[in-house]
């Protein structure tokens, strides 16, 4: 199956494009940076560039979401089904995966998890490695 790949185009005002991925029911990853995202699985590969806002969703399977920062501050929040990282121009969110990852490399980063009755578990600055998990995140690290 050929690769697909979805642009605004050159000369695209910067607005607030969103670029929504789909799973398959088998085992999918999703990647996102601050300009590019990609998802893919058996037999699939897609990407996107330039969305100013980009979301993965998985409807099962063993998927995993990984959310990479940019350079400057950046915001990353964690609900048990869903996560957003976010910063200057570009939002990423992650729903319903059985994993999600997010990496803080520079700027002044804060992560905040929030557990299944939306108490408030961490809140942490300039964290350098984030490890949510859908159930309680009862494995995260950092
Ligand atoms: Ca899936
Ligand atoms: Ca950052």
């Amino acid at each position: 199956m050929p690769a697909t790949s979805i642009e605004p185009g050159p000369g695209h005002p910067r607005g607030n494009d969103t670029a929504t991925f789909y799973d398959t029911t088998g085992n999918d990853i999703f990647a996102a940076w601050p300009t590019h995202a990609v998802m893919y699985g058996n037999g699939y590969f897609n990407d996107t560039a330039g969305f100013e806002s980009t979301v993965g969703i998985s409807s099962g399977g063993a998927d995993q979401a990984y959310l990479n920062d940019s350079a400057g501050d950046d915001t990353y929040t964690s609900w048990w089904n869903r996560a957003v990282l976010s910063g200057s121009g570009y939002s990423t969110e992650a729903r319903n995966f059985v994993r999600t990852w997010a990496g803080a490399s520079t700027g002044n980063d804060t992560a905040t998890f929030y557990d299944l009755r939306q108490r408030q578990l961490h809140g942490l600055a300039d964290a350098r490695r984030l490890d949510g998990c859908r159930i309680l995140q009862r494995h995260c690290r950092f």
